[in-house]
């Protein structure tokens, strides 16, 4: 692909956006001078290729596709059948899945479609029976009542958000924490580790409907042969929110006992973290679940999203490339070089270190909040978030960690000798900062002294980190 190609594209894009709204035109160039300019450690974003940017900003945003392929409830979806067909099956190749779903538009909706799935397939409900069979505008209202009690209250059983989980594994302010009687299971305090012992004991006493694996925060493998043996003894259906290493399990990186395609009956991701491509979801799931998981729009979705689908397609061949395989490794050999300069400086890791793209400093070890560490490293060009902790005194708000992550800076081509330089900008900026106190002389969990000056010169040096690697290097917008 010629550079110039790149160019011409996204320049043409802005010139027609800036004749109608000239100060979105201006914010999009805002954005990637600002994203090329800072060190992005968040573990849930990356940068996606220009092919799969381009393949989002036409005209397929236009149509409208509900249902799926070759069944649609609108006439002229012959194009959108074409992408979501080629997206779907890359996905299926990519991950070795009996069948993929490619329209859920985040991983929180794919999620739902997933739950929505296991009930529809799992719970002995006449009303549901019915509402599969009839139209769902000829329920009665006393069918919506039995369907009600029939699919509330149903038990799941995730990995609590303080060991990090997902809020959307039965966490209370989420939607799946009040739909479902939910428990959770945390870590060893001791080690940080899953200790898989406590999680078969806590499914024999709640025997969850959903046995929910995966993680926003948690750095390590997880064993997902021995959470289907947990599964199965307890009858549960075994679901897997990869959402945050699925470009790991597409590099082949996570493979036997911690790839969760085998294993799981259901598993779900977005599409845009480790895996690189656009903004969106997808759920892969075995056979006997892909009927109700096609059911997910209109049932639980919104109408599809044709341009998303055309860049999950794009993304997904490119991730089935050899050189993905080599990406997703070079991302986790730079987090535990990025963990391992940090613990050599002093810090102190949940768990001692990483096994995948991410890792959590526990910041109380410098006498932060995580609030405070998020703030005083971004004010040295530093972009990371805040995070709970296992058993975090500072609960979700305040926090007591930062988490950071490799897959962004892997994407520019940083190197390990690169992570252990990012490791000393960190220590530094958090060994500088002190936590500040409100007017009446307590602690603040918010408020920290960082000399603007230090924080300059710790920006200028994540800039000279970063320039021999430019972000998108085939863009020039001037
Ligand atoms: N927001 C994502 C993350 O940062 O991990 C998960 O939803």
């Amino acid at each position: 692909m010629s550079r110039n190609a790149e160019s011409t594209a996204f320049r043409s894009a802005l010139e027609v956006i800036r004749a109608v709204e000239p100060r979105v035109a201006d914010a999009i160039g805002a954005e990637l001078t600002d994203q090329r300019e800072s060190l992005k450690l968040i573990a849930s974003e990356n940068y996606a290729s220009p092919a799969t940017l381009l393949a989002m900003g036409n005209w397929f945003s236009d149509k409208y596709a509900e249902g799926t392929v070759g069944r649609r409830f609108y006439a002229g979806c012959q194009n959108v059948d074409t992408v979501e067909a080629l997206a779907a099956e890359h996905a299926r190749e990519l991950f070795g899945a009996a069948h993929a779903y490619v329209q859920p538009h985040s991983g929180i909706d794919a999620n739902l479609v997933a739950f929505w799935a296991v009930l529809a397939d799992r719970v002995e409900s006449p009303a549901l029976k019915k509402a599969q069979v009839r139209q769902v505008n000829d329920l009665t209202e006393a069918d919506w009542f039995a369907l009600r009690r029939e699919l509330g209250n149903q038990r799941m059983l995730g990995m609590s958000l303080d060991a990090g989980g997902h809020l959307t594994h039965g966490f209370r302010p989420n939607i799946s924490g009040k739909m479902f009687d939910q428990r959770s299971y945390g870590t060893d305090p001791a080690t940080g580790l899953i200790d898989y012992d406590r999680v078969a004991e806590a499914a024999r006493e709640f025997k969850p409907l959903i046995l929910v694996g995966g993680y926003s925060a948690y750095p390590r493998k997880v064993n997902f042969r021995i959470l289907r043996e947990i599964a199965d003894s307890v009858g549960a259906t075994f679901m897997v929110d990869m959402a945050h290493f699925a470009g790991l399990v597409a590099g082949k990186v996570f493979t036997g006992d911690f790839d969760p395609v085998p294993h799981a009956h259901i598993v779900t991701t977005t599409t845009h973290k480790s895996l690189r491509g656009p903004r969106g979801g997808m759920v892969l799931c075995q056979p006997e679940l892909a009927d109700q998981v096609d059911r997910g729009c209109p049932m639980v979705l919104g109408g599809p999203l044709p341009h998303v689908m055309a860049a999950k397609a794009v993304a997904l061949a490119e991730a089935r490339r050899p050189e993905f395989a080599d990406y997703a490794q070079r991302i986790v050999d730079n987090a535990q070089a990025l963990a391992e300069g940090l613990l050599r400086r002093g810090a102190k890791l949940v768990t001692g270190g990483t096994d995948n793209h991410l890792a959590l400093i526990d910041v109380s070890g410098y006498g932060l909040t995580g609030r405070q560490a998020e703030q005083a490293l971004l004010d040295s060009g530093i972009v990371t978030n805040r995070n709970s902790v296992p058993q975090d005194p500072n609960g979700a708000w305040y926090t007591s960690g930062i988490r950071i992550g490799t897959p962004a800076l892997t994407t520019r081509g940083l190197g390990t000798a690169e992570m252990d330089q990012t490791a000393e900008l960190i220590h530094t900026v958090l060994t500088q900062t002190t936590a500040g106190a409100n007017a009446d002389g307590t602690p603040s969990k918010a408020k920290y002294t960082l000399d603007p000056a230090l924080a300059d010169k710790i920006s200028r040096q994540a800039t000279d980190l970063l320039a021999p690697h430019p972000l998108y290097p085939g863009i020039d917008l001037s």
